[in-house]
């Protein structure tokens, strides 16, 4: 056999080891959520079609021609029974852009379709896209909210990272054809933008986030809400604030809507990123908090802390201590498989129950912003169930 058949095969052999390999839930957790041995996508994951060429002639050696970088920050829906992810793929080049990869339960076996998303260019060319948002509108739209970043003009002659982030949409009935609409206008820079499923006072709900510069949400005090009467000409106009950020907690830097919320008889649960500073860089860990079902945008309760952070091998990557996670899937049963990635390289799933979630929500002390009200709080956990104990002997 030619050495290009040869490295062919070695290259399929492992490819098809990969994608087909079975996943197993990690032993050990708190209850709240089960995590997974292996990741669900990574830059591996992408089909070897899309790498190499696969000519003889053209590629003797058989060499990668389009190198991918990291598969990160999928959005996530459940489409003719199986579980898609509209993955950020990134590739060598620092481009990401959007590819859907399908499984046919959720945890294993995600297989990329062969063509990466097209989201056609308006007339303000963008130079990079991430991080969509899914929603099932109840217009009868699918819509995808993304950010579209461009390079501010106004920077100084030679500062090449000055850039402007907005919000992106394109709709789809098939997951196939997407339409592109115009950017969300703003007054702010815009990142983290996702539609509320449901027409509120007979508006489209957005969930937004301010924020001062491209990097920095300064005066943007957390997680915003927008009313627009139109997505096919999406203004903002006022925003006010949904959850906010506090000093000397897990988002006291920033913090964003993760996917579009789900609807519970007991509120809309929501799950978000939060970011902290520190010596190592940028934090960033998940949380969840719960919204009125009668005003979507008023909190009716916020779990102190955090709900996931990075652990082990997920700390590490291109950008590491990152968990990020916009896509989610809530099943008729009442699972709900949590799409999260690590540090910017590679998707994860992590499976919990709507009940579990809304009773951590609930039952979760809210962080009382300071050291006294932690030890209070674990004092009063501390009194019951030594009463309990105490009783029960
Ligand atoms: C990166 C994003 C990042 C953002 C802010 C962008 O250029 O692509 O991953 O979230 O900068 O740091
Ligand atoms: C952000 C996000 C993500 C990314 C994270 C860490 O601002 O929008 O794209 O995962 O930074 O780099």
């Amino acid at each position: 056999m030619s050495l290009f058949n040869q490295r062919m095969q070695a290259l399929l052999e492992d490819y098809e080891t990969l994608v087909r390999k079975k996943n197993s839930p990690l032993p050990g957790n708190n209850g709240w959520f089960q995590r997974y041995k292996n990741p669900v996508l990574t830059a591996a994951h992408t089909p070897l079609f899309w790498r190499y060429d696969l000519d003889p002639e053209a590629n003797p050696f058989l060499m990668e021609r389009i190198g991918m970088n990291g598969v990160m920050n999928a959005g996530a829906i459940k489409w003719n029974g199986n579980y898609l992810l509209v993955a950020r793929v990134e590739g060598v080049d620092r481009k990401s852009f959007f590819a859907i990869a399908e499984s046919p339960n959720g945890i294993d076996n995600f297989r990329f379709w062969d063509y990466p998303i097209v989201i056609p260019e308006n007339d303000d060319p963008v130079t990079n896209v991430y991080d969509m948002r899914l929603t099932l509108h109840e217009d009868g739209w699918i819509y995808g909210v993304f950010c579209a970043e461009r390079f501010d003009g106004t920077a100084e002659e030679g500062d090449l990272s000055k850039a402007k982030a907005s919000a992106g949409i394109v709709r789809t009935k098939d997951m196939i054809k997407w339409e592109r609409l115009p950017d969300i206008e703003s007054k702010s820079q815009q990142r983290n933008v996702v539609l509320h499923p449901e027409f509120v006072e007979g508006k489209y709900a957005l969930y937004t986030r301010p924020q001062d510069g491209f990097i920095s949400a300064g005066s943007g005090l957390g997680i915003g809400w927008a009313l627009v009467e139109d997505m096919t000409k999406a203004v903002i106009t006022e925003e006010k604030i949904v959850d906010r950020r506090f000093y000397h907690t897990i988002k006291e830097l920033k913090n964003g809507e993760g996917p579009a919320p789900i609807k519970t008889s007991k509120g809309w649960l929501h799950l978000a990123h939060g970011v902290r500073a520190c010596a190592a860089g940028l934090r960033y860990v998940l949380y969840l908090y719960m919204t009125s079902l009668e005003d979507p945008s008023k909190p009716i309760a916020s779990p102190g802390g955090y709900f996931m952070a990075p652990e082990g091998e997920e700390r590490v990557g291109d950008v590491s201590n990152v968990l990020f996670s916009n896509g989610w899937i809530a099943d008729d049963d009442g699972t709900v498989f949590i799409y999260y990635a690590s540090s910017d390289t590679r998707m994860h799933v992590a499976t919990s129950t709507l009940d579990r979630l809304v009773d951590y929500c609930f039952q979760t002390p809210e962080d009382g912003l300071t050291s006294f009200s932690s030890v209070q709080a674990l004092s009063k956990q501390i009194d019951k169930n030594l009463r309990f104990l105490e009783r029960s002997r």
